[in-house]
């Protein structure tokens, strides 16, 4: 696989000469900077690449967009999206003409990745991201007060919840708050409660079939450029793969990727196999989704999750947790050879590894939640050890 890695840019406290020594060679990002919507030039996609390119001692490259983004109006299906389409066609075409052809993005509405605690102290003084189902519940019945919200939780979670919030000072609300709004990258986009109410009321009536119909809509609009410029798209599961706030999430088990393949059979129409989102499910098996939907996996971030019986999840150490990696791998490596066997000269596999423990000195670094250097530094290494290793006894190629 191309062992890769995320930089967010010139303004990440992880600079890119971390990323080769830990080993990687791939850089996935993303511009940032651009707002939701416009297009992102030619010239802009270039200074990017030059900086990433700049020492070619260190040969690393811009393999990934991780994401192009999808305003929001196109998952709300607001008003006359012509201009947002022709805007992202355009913005496919300059990153085509710069080499770039493996897209990232998500169609979840309103939030990205969502977890309550941030910084969930390990032993030893590591810290770890973490969902606990409780404060996910006070935050949804007690701070966002979104009808129904109880009712959903149930009695047990919401009984926690209320001893919880009625207890917290307003500070830990509001780091729960910003916790949960965490995900979102850039600098666009966050919501404190009042905004958030106002896209949930956007979101209204909208049930996981019409927002499906929305993302088919998306994909026939991109999909057919993708094929003529040769570049694959590779959605990113929801994070955790259920309804958060009431919304609808439509890329969260094996049943919503086969929807999806069925409405726009291009391979061009793929996947990123984030072992970590799709793992904080109980519905799935991710060796099982590895598998069948092997040839639509263009993009992979390896990472694990351990759930707990009420529906709380922590990020586990790479080869900790739910998700037998060793099966994962092997799937891939297979895939791989499947790829170099039908002669396709890029069959090797961009892969990151995704999110990080804060580990030693990453403490306090301010590297973005997930994305510190030593935590993932471990991962990487512990990722390309397995690799090595079934490559080696199953005669695969890495
Ligand atoms: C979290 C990331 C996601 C991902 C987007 C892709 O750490 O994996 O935020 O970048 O969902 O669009």
């Amino acid at each position: 696989m191309e062992q890769s890695w995320r930089w967010f840019g010139p303004d990440d406290v992880v600079p890119l000469r971390a990323i080769r020594q830990a080993g990687a060679r791939g850089v996935v990002t993303a511009l940032h900077q651009i707002p939701y919507g416009v297009v992102w030039s030619e010239e802009e996609i270039r200074k990017r690449q030059g900086l990433i390119e700049a020492d070619p001692e260190m040969g690393l490259h811009w393999n990934v967009v991780e994401s192009l983004p999808i305003h929001e109006r196109i998952k709300l299906d607001e008003g006359d999206q012509t201009e947002l389409y022709d805007n992202y066609r355009a913005s496919m075409r300059n990153l085509a003409a710069c080499g770039i052809k493996t897209i990232c993005y998500n169609f979840m509405p309103v939030v990205d990745w969502t977890r309550t605690t941030l910084y969930q102290p390990l032993p030893g003084g590591g810290r770890a991201l973490r969902f606990e189902a409780y404060q996910y519940a006070a935050f949804d019945c007690f701070m966002l007060r979104r009808p129904g919200a109880e009712e959903e939780h149930g009695a047990a979670l919401v009984a926690r919840a209320k001893k919880w919030f009625d207890a917290a000072p307003q500070s830990d609300k509001d780091t729960l708050l910003s916790s949960i709004m965490a995900g979102l990258p850039g600098a666009f986009d966050r919501y404190d409660i009042p905004a958030l109410r106002n896209m949930l009321e956007r979101y209204k009536g909208v049930t996981p079939a019409i927002l499906r119909e929305r993302l088919v809509k998306f994909l026939r609009e991109v999909i057919p450029l993708a094929d003529e410029l040769g570049m694959r798209f590779a959605i990113h599961p929801d994070d955790p793969p259920r309804s958060l706030m009431g919304l609808p999430r439509i890329v969260s088990s094996a049943e919503d990727f086969r929807y999806m393949a069925a409405a726009v059979p291009s391979l061009a129409n793929g996947i990123t196999l984030c072992t970590g989102s799709l793992g904080a499910g109980a519905q799935n098996d991710i060796p099982a989704i590895a598998g069948e939907f092997a040839e639509r996996i263009h993009f992979v971030h390896l990472r694990n999750v351990a759930k707990e019986a009420d529906g709380s999840f922590q990020e586990a150490e790479h080869l900790g947790g739910d998700t037998d990696m060793v099966k994962v791998v092997e799937t891939l490596l297979r895939e791989q050879k499947r790829r170099q066997e039908a002669g396709r000269a890029d069959w090797r596999m961009p892969m990151r590894p995704d999110h990080g423990h804060e580990l030693l000195d990453d403490i306090n670094k301010g590297s973005f939640p997930g994305y510190s250097a030593i935590g993932r530094l471990k991962g990487l290494a512990e990722i390309r050890g397995l690799m090595v290793a079934i490559s080696q006894l199953e005669k695969l190629p890495l």
